[in-house]
């Protein structure tokens, strides 16, 4: 445990020193030589992460009485836009997971289909970097299943996860994350929040819970799954919308 306290003081200092320099000077965060180096030290930070941790580990679990009493939501509450409306008023009947990019076998699986699939429950804490936790339980299919279903190439270094919803600069909501947290027992697609149906403001129908990553990791309305070899190109290029608009760090570690 005091291994895991050192290791989350020590990333910590680092982000807080990128981070800071970012939000506290708008100018500095436009240079494109201070964003090339701001890249630097987060590509030192995910190093730094991939040595001093174990990265099989699990998260935390917690027993059911331990949950919050109510799983708040930030972000999106509610995608704009007709074709989220249209699959809400019909239950999600015809809303299809696409798994593409680098697969040998491309998916197009119905939500009915995923909750027949064989489903991890997992009761676990979620951290918003906006500085509040919750524990809730989850129920999802493992993301390992679904990329081996859809024989995912060894040469893809990367899954990203494309939602339904924009934010408020028109930009789509997206996330990504490497092979090792994508085969991480609890890294699911999750169909349901307290043995209910995902809520809509939670990500209705499916999001993934990536548990060893901080909240803005955890993608809500995910619709497609793609597989690449890079990052670069996907929308700003650094992997996440919070990474290409606010210089998150893209491994976000717990
Ligand atoms: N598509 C999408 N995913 C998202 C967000 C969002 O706005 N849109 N917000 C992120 C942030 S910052 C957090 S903390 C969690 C919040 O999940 P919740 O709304 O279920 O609490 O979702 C993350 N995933
Ligand atoms: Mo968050």
């Amino acid at each position: 445990m005091s291994g895991l306290v050192t290791r989350r003081a020590l990333v910590a200092g680092l982000a807080a020193g990128a981070g800071g320099l970012l939000s506290g000077c708008d100018e500095l965060g436009q240079d494109p030589e201070f964003r090339r180096l701001l890249g630097t030290a987060e590509q030192a930070n995910y190093r730094l992460h991939r040595l001093l941790q174990n990265r099989a580990a699990l998260a935390e679990e917690f027993a059911p009485q331990q949950r919050s009493p109510t799983f708040r939501h930030n972000g999106t509450a509610m995608p704009a836009g007709t074709d989220y409306a249209r699959h809400l008023r019909d239950g999600f009947a015809d809303w299809r997971l696409v798994i593409d990019g680098m697969v040998a076998r491309p998916q197009a699986i119905p939500l009915a289909e995923l909750r027949a699939m064989p489903a991890r429950q997992q009761i676990t804490r979620h951290d918003c970097v906006e500085g509040w936790s919750a524990i809730a339980k989850w129920t999802g299919v493992p993301l390992k299943l679904l990329l081996d279903r859809a024989g995912i190439s060894p040469q893809a270094k990367f899954l990203v996860f494309h939602c339904a919803d924009a934010q408020s600069n028109g930009a789509p909501y997206y996330e990504s994350i490497d092979r090792v947290d994508a085969a991480h027992p609890q890294t699911v697609l999750a169909w349901a929040l307290n043995d209910r149906p995902l809520p809509v403001q939670n990500g209705a129908p499916l999001r993934l819970r990536v548990e060893r990553q901080l909240g803005y990791k955890h993608a809500k309305y995910v619709g497609r799954i793609e597989a690449v070899a890079s990052l670069a190109g996907i929308y700003g290029g650094r992997g996440g919308f919070w990474e290409d608009v606010a210089g998150y760090e893209w491994y976000a570690g717990i």
